[in-house]
């Protein structure tokens, strides 16, 4: 049974500060796995984070974005570096929560081809899986055909790895409790993008990937259905539970 996890950017960092952690919602929820493994719950888990106030920000101040790319080696440096330090602490405080966490970093994993389709190499999550670690991989830059380096969001990489993996659970860690109506309710299922289109608006921090409508997009694109929910309920994913608004 492999379950996918993504911890939102903005779970685990202060989005409004720059490359600020917050450092309680990024330990709670290390907990929170911690407590699922010993348990011995979500086996086979892979962990992805997205950037929150890390990488966002260096990656529009050099204008590289999903599908703007940069042939600058010092952009290039500057973005992933901001990636690699918060993947640091998540795996810190992960291990801190004896998790048997190992970093994989997209950069060195994958790439984009000239039409932007992303091809991750899955063979070092699959076989850490099977050897018992817990792979933790991030938003990051990747090396992208014709183009230099664009960025790959941690949403991309939940999706390639989830049919990659043919994953049986998929959750994303968010800071809401679930994707929201218009009178600010929890939608219990999604099944189909043109019912909630007109009330998912974007993102407001600085977010080079495009909030909850990509997501939701990306999610019913999936053979596996996938739960969005808030840090409260991820002891409840991680136990079986489909929390917030099931997609798919
Ligand atoms: O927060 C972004 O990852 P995301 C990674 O999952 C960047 O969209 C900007 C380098």
């Amino acid at each position: 049974m492999t379950t996918i996890l993504k911890l939102g950017g903005s779970v685990i960092t202060d989005k409004d500060r720059a490359e600020t952690l917050d450092d309680a919602a990024l330990e709670a929820a290390a907990e929170a796995i911690g407590n699922a493994l010993a348990r011995g719950q979500a086996a086979d888990l892979v962990v992805v984070h997205g950037g929150g106030s890390f990488g966002h920000v260096n990656a529009s101040d050099h204008g590289v974005s999903t599908t703007q790319g940069s042939h600058d080696v010092a952009a290039l440096h500057d973005i992933h570096g901001a990636m690699k330090a918060l993947n640091g602490f998540v795996l810190s405080r992960l291990l801190a929560a004896d998790v048997p966490a190992v970093p994989v970093h997209p950069l060195s994993a994958g790439a984009r081809t000239g039409d932007g389709s992303l091809e991750l190499n899955a063979a070092a999550v699959t076989t850490f899986l099977g050897e018992g670690f817990v792979p933790v991989l991030h938003g990051d830059v990747i090396a992208h055909e014709g183009a230099g380096v664009t960025i790959v969001s941690g949403d991309e990489i939940v999706t390639d790895l989830a049919t990659a993996l043919e994953a049986d659970r998929i959750g994303l860690c968010s800071t809401v409790p679930g994707v929201l109506d218009g009178e600010d309710a929890v939608i219990e299922r999604i099944d189909d993008y043109g019912a909630v289109e007109s009330v998912l608006g974007a993102s407001d921090s600085t977010d080079v990937t495009g909030g909850m409508a990509a997501k939701v997009r990306a999610l019913l694109g999936l053979e596996a259905s996938a739960s969005i929910f808030g840090p409260e309920a991820l002891e409840a994913f991680l136990a079986g539970e489909r929390p917030g608004t099931t997609i798919g």
